[in-house]
């Protein structure tokens, strides 16, 4: 998969682009993902890529000039069409079905922006699909942009272990995931579950399952209604 960056904070993603599964994924050519940065694209002396909102009003609105021009130079950057994604607040909530939809691309485009808002010919004239990673307000779209691209690579071929596969995690079925123990046996006087330790595989499966229903009937009854 290819996966395109546009934002003004390029540097923002280094850290997490290189560590662990990220790092790893990158290095095995798994994924490989470009960093643009927006104001490449702006004019003038000061590259200025924000502007007062008409009408008056507090913040900064992000001018459409610069986004427009970073866009439709990364498209040329390879052949494939690819989905794009605007970074919003206002957009459609990630979830895990989404995040396979996505999986299953062979290239995406992030757009992630910056100040009070997009100027609205951003929004309109793109056509960028719009996502948001929840309800509530981050200063900017560059760390969901962050949280799409390590949702979607951990599940693309590869790149984890076979050890961790991503079969088990938490929404993969719409369930939360089970509860994990390791060693010691007994830790300040909590012990892990017996059947754990009984060596009966149908057992032991039969468990997780009723944990992990049990578990999300008490902490996230909303995604039980549509579970599997
Ligand atoms: Cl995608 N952007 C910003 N700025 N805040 C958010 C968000 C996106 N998703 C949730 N909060």
């Amino acid at each position: 998969m290819r996966i395109d960056v546009l934002t003004l904070f390029p540097e923002m993603f280094e850290s997490v682009l290189g560590y662990s599964i990220l790092s790893r994924a990158r290095t095995r050519n798994i994924v490989d993902i470009a960093l643009s940065n927006i104001r490449d694209f702006a004019e003038g002396d000061y590259r200025k890529v924000d502007d007062k909102p008409y009408g008056g009003g507090a913040g900064m609105v992000m001018m459409p000039g610069p986004v427009f021009d970073c866009l439709e130079h990364v498209r040329g950057l390879s052949p494939d069409e690819g989905r794009v994604i605007l970074l919003t607040p206002q957009g459609r909530r990630l979830d895990q079905p989404m995040v396979r939809s996505l999986s299953a691309e062979k290239r995406l485009i992030l757009i992630a922006g910056r100040y009070e808002g997009f100027d609205e010919r951003i929004r309109d004239g793109l056509g960028a699909e719009q996502v948001s990673i929840g309800d509530y307000v981050l200063s900017g779209g560059e760390l969901p942009a962050m949280v799409v691209i390590d949702s979607v690579v951990r599940l693309l071929e590869g790149a984890l272990g076979d050890e961790d596969s991503a079969k088990d995690d938490s929404f993969s079925e719409g369930l939360l995931e089970y509860p994990h123990y390791t060693r010691p046996e007994e830790f300040r006087g909590m012990k892990v579950p017996g059947i754990l330790l009984s060596g009966n595989h149908g057992k032991i499966a039969q468990w997780r399952r009723e944990q992990a229903v049990e578990r999300t009937k008490r902490r996230r009854p909303d995604l039980l209604e549509e579970a599997d």
